[in-house]
Order: C-alpha cells, then structure tokens, then sequence
C-alpha cells in the first residue's frame, strides 16, 4: 500500500505521545467555556493544557498571559477525577489570589453529567449539571451552575449557559457558547466563547484555537466575562495508564494459539500478521497495541469491530469457509486478510 502515507502516519503514531482517543473528551465535542460532560475513557489519565492571552492598549500592548492546567484521572465508573490550576486568575480579586485551584469530580450519565467540586481560591463549593444532545453533526450543550461563594464573595451564585458544535469533518468542528451569571454586578459581563477545534488526523490529541472573554477555564472562571476579548488555544493529551498496567499477558507473539484462538495484533498502524489462515469455527483474537483507536471492518461491509481502544481486544468467530478481507476505518492503508477453510 502507500508507504510514504504509511510511514507519515506511523511516525505521527510513534511521536503522538502515550494515549488512546476518546470522543468523550475531545474538543470537537465541547465548546470553549463548558465541559460538554466529558469523563474520558477508563484508564486514562488526561493533562490539559488552556492557554488564554490579552493585550493591553497602546502604547505598551503588553501581553497578560492565563495559563490553566487540567490533571485528571477516569475510574472504572463514568466518573473522572481531578483538579484545575491557574495562575494569573482574576476569579478573586480583593485581594488578589492570582493562583487558583479548583478539584473536581465529574459523573457522566444520558449524555450530560453532574460534576461537583471546590474553589480554593473562592473557598467555594461549586458544582454544574450539563445536558448534551447530540442532532446529526450538531451537538447542543446546556449548564446550569451552583458557586457557593461565588468570586470569593460571601454570596450564592447561579450561572446559565448554552453552546454548540458543529462537526464538519472528522477532524475539524466550530464551537460556540454563552454563559452568564444570574443577577449580573457592575462590572461582570456574559461570557461567551468561538473556537475551532481540530483533531490531529492518527493521534489521541486535540487542539482548540479560540475567542473568548473569560480567563481562567474554572466553573468561577468559565462563568463570568470580562473587560478584554482573550485569545487562546487548549491542547489535550490523554494517557492510558491500562497500557503500562496489566493485560500484559496477551501481549506475546503475533499469530499464534492464545486460548483456543488466534492472535492478531494491531501494532505500527499495521496488522500483524496481515494473512491469517485458521479452520472453519476458528476464533480470531486481535489486539490493539497501538497507542490510538483502530477498526477491524470487512471491506463488504459485512461486519465491522467498531473503534477498539488502545490496549483493547477484540474477537471474531469465522464459521463460513471463505477469503475475508478486511482494513481499518480510520486508517484505510492498514488492510489483511482472514483466509477460512
Ligand atoms: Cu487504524
């Protein structure tokens, strides 16, 4: 097949760090200042990276940089644990508390989530419901938000807010969305946000070029607009930890007898072995032991695996005598054969 392609993306595999993809916490999925209910995929541990910059007027235009850093981990239930920080935060000003942190747990259910967390520099309980639904390439997002102490003021605070993405591509989607606090003060705008979301094609990461006018990517932060419209971009990067840990086992050899079945392993964006010949009523076992998702779909079409995870396997019974050819869906050029007689 075309190797240079082939190569292109094996190298792009091998330098894309440790991780499997997972729609649920894409940024094709959300929008910049809501969540969109993401939790991850189990096993995964998740560094986020949100960057937002303001210029002051001339003539100083001096450059005011927020950098927000998301650490998080996915347990076996849908439910992701972590903390956010911040620095150069405007979520509390007097006085200033220009480090904020912010730990969460986020449970994921019908599409939207509950998450519940505390502000350290609000000293704040905040939590946020969101609803998600997703209409063909339309993804509608709605939050309400509870802050106990909102902006480190001893008052209650509510937030609404609403957004969308719409998916052009498979890597590309535009994203949208408007938050505000109930009851605004003197000072607080509505926050709203636009962003291009790309996924980078063979890779588990996602990259966010965005226009907003909030600082800092905390449920405080994420609520409240400010004086400047901010630039900014945020990059994903998930690691699956299950890679390292455990289901070792399967890992030995390519095709050979595993438990009654035959093992096929998905490794360098390639089958391995690609002619896999077995007897009628054989089981094929295939692995994924690339760091992204990949698929085992007959080219009829007459089944298909769906994605299969990183470190993920997936089984087949062939009853039929037959020449099964098959390939990957995101990856067309990994292609092999099951040969049944
Ligand atoms: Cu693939």
């Amino acid at each position: 097949m075309d190797s240079s392609l082939r190569s292109l993306g094996l190298a792009v595999a091998v330098t894309a760090s440790l991780a499997s993809p997972l729609a649920s916490q894409s940024l094709l999925d959300r929008t910049p200042n809501l969540s969109g209910g993401w939790v991850g995929e189990r096993g995964t541990l998740q560094f986020n990276f949100l960057h937002r910059f303001s210029v002051s007027d001339a003539p100083t235009r001096k450059v005011s940089n927020t950098p927000t850093f998301l650490l998080s981990y996915r347990l076996p239930l849908p439910l992701v644990i972590g903390f956010n920080y911040a620095t150069s935060s405007d979520v509390v000003s007097a006085p200033p508390l220009p480090n904020e942190w912010e730990a969460f747990a986020r449970y994921a259910r019908f599409g939207g989530a509950l998450q519940f967390g505390y502000n350290q520099a609000a000293k704040s309980a905040d939590a946020e419901l969101t609803l998600g639904r997703t209409v063909g390439p339309v993804r509608l997002l709605a939050v309400g938000r509870f802050l106990s102490k909102g902006y480190g003021l001893d008052t209650t605070r509510y937030a609404i807010g609403g957004g969308a993405t719409l998916r052009l591509h498979r890597w590309v989607a535009l994203a949208g969305d408007f938050a505000t606090l109930i009851d605004r003060r003197p000072g607080e705008k509505a926050a709203w946000g636009a962003a291009l979301q790309l996924a980078i094609p063979y890779s588990p990461h996602t990259f966010s070029l965005q226009v907003t006018n909030t600082t800092t990517g905390t449920l405080q932060g994420a609520s409240r607009g400010v004086d400047k419209v901010r630039g900014g971009f945020e990059f994903t990067i998930p690691f699956t930890l299950s890679r390292y840990f455990g289901r070792r086992k399967a890992a030995e050899g390519g095709a050979g007898a595993a438990g009654g079945a035959t093992s096929v392993e998905m490794r360098g964006m390639a089958f391995a072995p690609t002619r896999i010949e077995v007897s009628a009523g054989a089981t094929v076992e295939f692995t994924n032991r690339d760091q992204l998702e990949h698929t085992i779909t007959a080219n009829d079409g007459s089944w298909d695996s769906g994605p299969i995870a990183a470190g993920a396997t997936w089984r087949r019974t062939f009853d039929q005598p037959g020449t099964y050819a098959f390939h990957c869906t995101p990856h067309p050029f990994m292609t092999g054969v099951v040969v049944v007689k």
